[in-house]
């Protein structure tokens, strides 16, 4: 297959001001015919070339002359003789057999469009690629009956009915220049929640989501959480919405969470559906952020937009870094702050340390699907809140505001947003653009040395060599630290901002009487791992004192890595967990005594002891539930309100709850699973019921098959409970779960259905204990999983081998055996790209 460079980008031949597109839909056979006015790009004389996939030709006409010429390949080229030409092409597509769910496909009986990256080749001939930018109309034609609604992005301007009714056409305009992937039309049978917003400048927009009738008063939350949004964009970076509309469609089959085409956001439906007796308080959590996420793409993504598919931090990023000042702006910085760092940990790091590490700003691929990662997303919005960081509040909002203002209406890059930010601040922010140019997460070590009555801080950075990149230069990165007193527990002067940027740094602090103890990586101020051999009890202090919460956080779960990856007594870190219990926080404490993961644990070392790490964890949870025994059970019992509400203290208090429950079946205790049990039956919302079937699955419980089998009757038919249902079984540590697994995917439910996938063979694939059997039988149903999903939904299947690309950190039979299944997949016939891609760097 073939490698993409970013070195080759060369701006487009031919541009596209203005596309007419002509939709007859049904899903056996959709006819589109496109109109584009192309318009020579500069002085050359090379053709047009239009992409084009699994599109039959139906007809071609040039300046309205028939044209004979036929694509090869995915292209149709055209050598047009002068600077402007209108072409008009006839095609037909098939949705109902798009499997792909890329361009125009059927979900759940209507008919929906993804195009980012490169869905738009899909559904006409175009060029398919972000910098080139075109304004829309869309005529679409359909059955009235199945697909009474028909949206498209921008306005409604006309509709009407035809052959009597029968079918029926609406037209759209979106006024606002696009590329091709924010295209999106959906036809269906769908009942809107609608409501208003009133923009900062007095205009109305009028908004709506569409769902099933059915699942119209599940849409409340996210219908409060985009005005919520749109609010909240106006006040923190200045943006006005800019259409009279905005519409969201729910569908339950999709590769991404949602997609924030202009005007018309088509969203994962787990993503916009909740109530409190089905989605958890973490479900209406993702659901707001996921909603303000499209939302702001409006401005960072479909105002600006990106030059090309190398750029996609340049809008994922930043959005993700707004998306995240949203939710923390909506209940606890901190807890927020916490759970961001948590799941970046856990992917980012772990694909920073693989073999298919990249930059933030990739420079090569071989299919752009398979760069929608964490790194782009979730590094990416680190890197912004880096430039954050440096720049202060109000230096980086002069910053935005100024990206706003040279770039609205252009297709740029990472670097056109980083020189506005180096414009609007003054700051020389050379060195920082390496975060875009180097993979690998940068490691700090860090020591302290006090004599007389000065501390001295020596702090070193290296990056470890990644796949292509064996020399790392040192990075710009900003360290928030502060010095706590020992014997009074305050903290000594201000907390201090350091900026590394060689590989060595020296920070000394003078009138610091006693040895202090430092508090580093504060708020997590640099996406680092920072390697400091304190002594345990310098962490039991800051766990205990430490004026910011995250770091806090941090000094319990690093006790907790140093006790879990080590043998020996665990009383101090039993200790400081039951200190942090006494905290009077609810949604802290919950986060601060959950024991690092399993898989985190195994990431600390060299090779990661599967078996040992779980029994040691699982020693360390009896302990520290035991020794407490008293305290759980009082969190647990005083936690449980009788009512339900959805608000930030609530939330805290069932969290605490849960996270208890979880260490009173640590106990062992039978009183553990027959409170579980009572919670499973009795719960009026998903969080308890949830919390509570996860721990029976895990457990022995002889109540376990019958909560299983209930809630599976309670809730059939509700794909996105059933998903949870999938997941409690596959993420068990029970020694059964790989076999029950295999046996799910025999289950009547499963499906090739995105989010079942995920739900059964992701949680699969993130279960350490058992996926790293010793004898590769997990390494083989992910294999199998993949291969059977590859020829249905390929970005799918990549997706879902990920685990077996760290063949490198585990012993040599595992590595062995992950090889195997690794190579076993590069052989097969007619593999996708996507999965070749991620199979041949998994093994390079
Ligand atoms: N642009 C793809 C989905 C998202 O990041 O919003
Ligand atoms: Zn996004």
């Amino acid at each position: 297959p073939h490698t993409v460079r970013l070195s080759d980008y060369r701006p487009p031949d031919w541009l596209v001001p203005t596309v007419a597109l002509d939709f007859d839909l049904a899903p056996g056979c959709t006819r589109v015919r496109a109109t584009l006015t192309v318009t020579r790009n500069g002085a050359h004389d090379r053709p047009l070339v239009l992409d084009g996939q699994e599109l039959r030709l139906l007809s071609l006409t040039v300046d309205g002359v028939a044209d004979a010429t036929q694509p090869v390949g995915e292209h149709l080229t055209l050598r047009l003789a002068g600077d402007t030409a209108v072409i008009e092409t006839l095609v037909e597509i098939v949705p109902s057999a798009n499997t792909r769910l890329m361009g125009l496909y059927a979900s759940g009986g209507n008919l929906c469009t993804q195009c980012e990256a490169e869905g738009f080749r899909r559904i006409t001939f175009f060029p398919d690629r972000p910098d080139v930018l075109s304004t829309y109309s869309v005529r679409m034609k359909a059955d009235a009956r199945a697909y009474p609604v028909l949206l498209a992005n921008g306005n409604m301007v006309a509709r009407g009915d035809d052959d009597g009714g029968d079918t029926h056409w609406a037209e759209w305009t979106d006024p606002w220049p696009k590329p091709c992937y924010l295209f999106a039309l959906v036809a269906g049978d769908l009942q809107p929640l609608r409501d208003r917003f009133t923009t900062m400048s007095g205009r109305e927009v009028q908004l709506a989501i569409w769902t099933a009738a059915a699942d119209v008063p599940r849409c409340a939350h996210a219908m409060a959480a985009l005005k919520t949004s749109m609010a909240w964009d106006e006040v923190h970076y200045g943006r006005e919405y800019d259409l009279d509309v905005f519409n969201i469609v729910a569908v339950a089959d999709f590769n991404f969470g949602a997609m924030e085409n202009k005007g018309l956001n088509v969203f994962n439906s787990k993503y916009i559906l909740a109530d409190p007796e089905t989605a958890t308080d973490a479900d209406f959590d993702a659901v707001a952020a996921v909603v303000a996420h499209e939302y702001f793409h409006n401005w960072t993504g479909n105002r600006i937009t990106c030059r090309d598919w190398f750029q996609l931090s340049l809008k994922e990023g930043l959005t993700v870094f707004r998306d995240q000042q949203f939710s923390g702006d909506q209940g606890s910085r901190a807890v927020r702050r916490i759970d961001d760092v948590r799941s970046l940990r856990a992917v980012q790091f772990q694909e920073d340390a693989g073999p298919t590490a990249h930059p933030i700003r990739p420079d090569h691929y071989i299919e752009i699907g398979n760069f929608y990662t964490a790194t782009v997303y979730n590094k990416g919005a680190e890197v912004i809140r880096m430039l954050y960081t440096l720049l202060g509040e109000a230096g980086f909002r002069a910053g935005t505001d100024l990206y706003f203002e040279r770039h609205d209406g252009q297709a740029v890059t990472c670097e056109d947003f980083v020189r506005a930010m180096e414009d609007a601040s003054g700051r020389d922010l050379t060195q920082f653009r390496r975060w875009y140019e180097q993979a690998g997460t940068p490691r700090v070590g860090v020591t302290l040395a006090h004599e007389g009555s000065t501390a001295t801080i020596t702090l070193t950075q290296t990056t470890p060599p990644t796949p292509g990149q064996p020399i790392k230069l040192p990075v710009h990165l900003p360290l928030r630290l502060a010095l706590f007193d020992r014997a009074s527990g305050a903290r000594i002067g201000d907390e201090r901002l350091v900026e590394l940027t060689e590989a060595t740094t020296t920070v000394v602090i003078p009138d610091v009487p006693t040895r202090p103890v430092l508090s580093l990586n504060r708020d997590f101020s640099a996406p680092v791992i920072v390697e400091h051999a304190c002594p345990a009890a310098d962490r039991v202090f800051l766990s205990a004192h430490d004026d910011d919460p995250f770091a806090r956080y941090e000094a319990l779960q690093q006790l907790a890595l140093d006790t879990l990856s080590a043998e020996g007594p665990c009383d101090d870190l039993v200790a400081a967990l039951g200190a942090t219990l006494g905290g009077d926080d609810p949604a802290f404490i919950a986060e601060a005594v959950l024991l690092p993961t399993e898989a985190f644990i195994g990431d600390q070392a060299a090779v990661v002891a599967v078996d040992a790490i779980h029994a040691r964890r699982e020693a360390v949870r009896h302990a520290a539930a035991t020794a407490h025994r008293d305290a759980w059970w009082a969190a647990y019992r005083g936690n449980a309100d009788a009512a339900y509400a959805q608000t930030p203290e609530a939330k805290g208090r069932r969290r605490l709850k849960n996270v208890a429950l979880g260490y009173l079946m640590a106990t062992g205790e039978r009183e553990a699973e027959v409170a579980a049990y009572a919670q499973f039956e009795n719960a009026n919302n998903m969080t308890d019921r949830i919390a509570a079937l996860s721990v029976l699955a895990n457990s022995d419980a002889p109540e376990r098959t019958a909560a299983l089998a209930a809630f599976y009757d309670r809730f059939k038919g509700d794909a996105s409970v059933i998903d949870k249902w999938f997941s409690v079984q596959a993420m068990s540590s029970r020694a059964d779960t790989l076999a029950a697994t295999i046996a799910l995917t025999r289950h009547p439910d499963f499906s090739h259905n995105p989010n079942r996938l995920r739900s059964l063979v992701g949680a699969f694939g993130v279960n350490q204990l058992r996926l790293h059997a010793a004898d590769g039988a997990g390494y083989a149903f992910l294999a199998d999983q993949v291969l059977s999903v590859d020829p249905v939904n390929p970005s799918t299947a990549a997706r879902l081998m990920t685990p077996l690309g760290r063949w490198r950190r585990f012993d040599e039979g595992r590595a062995a055996l992950m090889r195997a299944q690794l190579q076993r997949l590069l052989k097969t016939p007619r593999l996708s790209k996507d999965v070749f891609e991620m199979a041949s760097k998994s093994l390079a």
